[in-house]
């Protein structure tokens, strides 16, 4: 056995990390050998149905789980962590604007950005709470003693989508279709390339002729499947969003299989696909296993590409423009 790890959870009474926190303590995570501590994280109303959760996690009798901190400060919960999974955020009101929605949850971010410095040396953080990427920015920026590789954002939600409507189309096992990527936001401006995506090691484009479907069809059903599934569901798409969070810490934590990569909000560093310096886009992106990460190269963008990709990327500069006075 392992010496203990510290997960820390965000939301922790929300719908998402319901679907979370049982996978996460189960060893399904973090490996069958790594026993830990989760600290869960809420607001002083969510506190009773966190206690609810607790008591649930309690009853699994969950052996790798060697303790519990519920709390409702952020230093506390952050506070030794290996890990900090970034989930809750406040929900966009009626007649909320984005523009609010994003200052909102900014102050969030802030707050919980300075209380990572209270961490292990070793923090990641992944940040799933919305707007996902400018959430992570402002936190990766008030976490000024923390090096900024060490947060993501997650668009692997998007991706494992975009994966799955391409296997359906092409009428094959999910796990001949590789190389897909997200870019830019995780909104519906993200543009989910087909172009350099593979299908059972040959070109997409090769394997699906329907080029109207890829060109259109494809791409706004990843772009607005989550407002589909609110529309069918009534709810959010919490039990998929919670693997794909549970499939980005995965990913990180082994090394990417040779030639294939997944997708990330990550820092640009201003060199990648023209992508300017200081958001936090989703790009290709491969894990080494032992924490550090790299943005694949030398991917083909065409026309068709980089107008979606830079459409998605004046969104983001936006939205750090509305921001600019949180980032520490
Ligand atoms: P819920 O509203 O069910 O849960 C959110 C929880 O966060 C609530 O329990 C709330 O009390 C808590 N919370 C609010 N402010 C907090 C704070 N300052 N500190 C700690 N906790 C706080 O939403 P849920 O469906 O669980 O979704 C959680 C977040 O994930 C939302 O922001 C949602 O938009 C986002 N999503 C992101 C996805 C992605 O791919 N990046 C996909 C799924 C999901 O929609």
């Amino acid at each position: 056995m392992k010496s203990p790890i510290r997960v820390a959870i965000t939301g922790a009474a929300g719908q998402l990390a319901y679907s979370l926190i049982f996978r996460v303590a189960s060893g399904e995570v973090f490996g069958l050998d790594q026993p830990l501590h989760l600290h869960l994280l809420e607001i002083p109303p969510a506190m009773k149905a966190l206690q609810g959760v607790a008591m649930e996690l309690d009853d699994c009798s969950y052996p790798l789980l060697r303790g519990m901190k519920l709390t409702d400060k952020s230093d506390e919960a952050f506070d030794g962590i290996n890990w900090g999974l970034l989930v809750g955020s406040k929900p966009r009101g009626p007649g909320m604007e984005r523009k609010d929605l994003l200052t909102e949850n900014g102050k969030i971010f802030v707050g919980q950005g300075k209380s990572l410095e209270r961490a292990a040396k070793d923090l990641r953080v992944l940040v799933v709470g919305n707007p996902a990427n400018t959430n992570c920015l402002i936190a990766l920026k008030n976490a000024r003693s923390i090096p900024a590789s060490r947060f993501h954002a997650m668009t692997r939600l998007d991706h494992n989508r975009a994966r799955a409507q391409l296997a359906t189309k092409a009428g094959v096992e999910i796990d001949k279709v590789t190389n897909v990527t997200i870019w830019g936001n995780h909104s519906a401006t993200q543009f989910p390339d087909y172009l350099n995506a593979k299908i059972g090691g040959k070109a997409a484009t090769d394997v699906i002729s329907d080029k109207a479907w890829l060109e259109a069809d494809f791409i706004t059903t990843v772009q607005k499947r989550g407002a589909a599934i609110i529309e069918a569901r009534g709810l959010s798409s919490a039990a998929s969003a919670a693997n794909a969070a549970i499939d980005h810490v995965k990913s990180m934590l082994a090394a990417t299989p040779k030639g294939d990569w997944i997708s990330s909000g990550v820092l640009s560093d201003g060199k990648s696909y023209g992508i300017p310096e200081g958001i936090v886009s989703s790009f290709p992106v491969r894990s080494d296993g032992k924490g550090g990460w790299e943005i694949v190269q030398g991917l083909q963008i065409g026309d068709f590409a980089r107008k979606k990709i830079d459409g998605s990327v004046k969104e983001l500069q936006e939205e750090r423009a509305v921001v600019a006075d949180l980032l520490g």
